[in-house]
């Protein structure tokens, strides 16, 4: 970047010397190259500027709209200190956003990179502006994250307007999210998919669930949740378990989202995301809520069964501790070859 920069001084400076020969000699073809030259290394320097805004950011795993809300929480923290000198430095770069956005799922950036896991920017069709997602890179790689359930600080009893855009903690591997529905809504529109939903209980005993081809149709339609073939151990809770009561009453396929704030459930009485705390899709109501309310130490008892819940592995009256939905293409030569994750 120094070079760069004395380059270009000494180019100005030449350029200048040659404008006052003009008037005494012809130099103008000279001076029409030394503009051209002067205009590529100004571009050099922004490219190079945005480059190094783009590593400092994923170096440190620092969204965009956390580093602008930290500062504007701690305004006093403006002193001098290189963590706020960091952030005037990357507010003052020119928008570059496009630029060094590649992939459009932690797959791609996966194949490309085999970078190790943390929070990446993706962008998952052309018409669409980038976002910050989380890249589990583990588990044969290339899973993009889209729910994160870790340690309950995070308030999952939200209105339509947050489930629709995304809420949480973008910074940490054990933060807390729902990525957003319309952020999902483009992720698993791409192709055929694989979505993995890992689980774990109060005594760090793990189960797992795969779909394939997990869909969510779009706003107008209120996010309806559509998927296909159900594999693993935890247990078809999606789906709402063995018998067809069961599943007339919690079978999730085909539903729309709910909220507190807006009712697309079959539970002609009530609202389910009301009564369970979060906002999921619902029928009358569920079997499998992991958006649910956050409970210690795994049983609970309350007015409903409104906790972290994956009814077929644990019931309904078990609130897990971690939870995490994330997706790849069905398609995927992962990290060990098999394709399939830990199985
Ligand atoms: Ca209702």
């Amino acid at each position: 970047m120094g070079i760069l920069l004395r380059l270009t001084a000494v180019l100005l400076l030449m350029s200048l010397m040659c404008s006052a020969m003009t008037q005494m000699s012809s130099c103008g073809p000279e001076l029409a190259a030394l503009k051209r030259n002067i205009k590529k290394l100004e571009n050099k320097l922004v490219i190079g500027a945005w480059r190094v805004e783009y590593l400092t950011r994923h170096k440190y795993s620092r969204p965009f709209q956390s580093t602008l809300s930290n500062e504007d929480q701690n305004p006093q923290m403006d002193n001098g200190t290189s963590d706020s000198s960091n952030v005037t430095h990357m507010n003052s770069l020119p928008p570059a956003g496009s630029l060094m956005v590649h992939d459009k799922d932690c797959s791609e950036l996966f194949d490309r990179l085999r970078c190790p896991s943390g929070f990446y920017r993706i962008r998952p069709n052309l018409h669409q502006e980038p976002f910050l997602v989380y890249c589990d890179m583990e588990d044969g790689g290339g899973w993009t994250v889209f729910q994160k359930r870790r340690h309950g600080r995070v308030d999952f009893n939200r209105d339509w307007v947050d489930y629709r855009d995304g809420f949480g903690d973008f910074k940490l591997w054990n933060d807390e999210f729902w990525l957003g529905n319309e952020h999902m809504h483009s992720l698993l529109s791409e192709g055929k998919n694989l979505v993995k939903i890992d689980l774990m209980d109060w005594d760090g005993q793990r189960s797992h669930a795969f779909y394939e081809n997990f869909r969510i149709t779009d706003e107008s339609d209120k996010y309806r949740l559509q998927y296909g073939m159900y594999s693993g151990r935890a247990g078809d809770a999606l789906t709402g378990g063995g018998g067809m009561v069961e599943q007339w009453s919690s079978c999730l396929s085909g539903m729309q989202f709910s909220t507190r704030d807006q009712d697309n459930d079959r539970y002609i009485q009530g609202s389910c995301a009301q009564e369970n705390k979060a906002g999921w899709w619902f029928n009358r109501c569920h079997a499998a809520n992991l958006n649910g309310k956050f409970y210690r130490n795994g049983i609970y008892t309350g007015q409903s069964d409104n906790g972290v819940v994956w009814g077929t592995w644990k019931g309904l009256w078990y609130s897990l501790r971690h939870t995490t939905m994330k997706v790849r293409p069905l398609v995927f030569l992962d990290a060990m070859g098999s394709g399939a994750g830990e199985m």
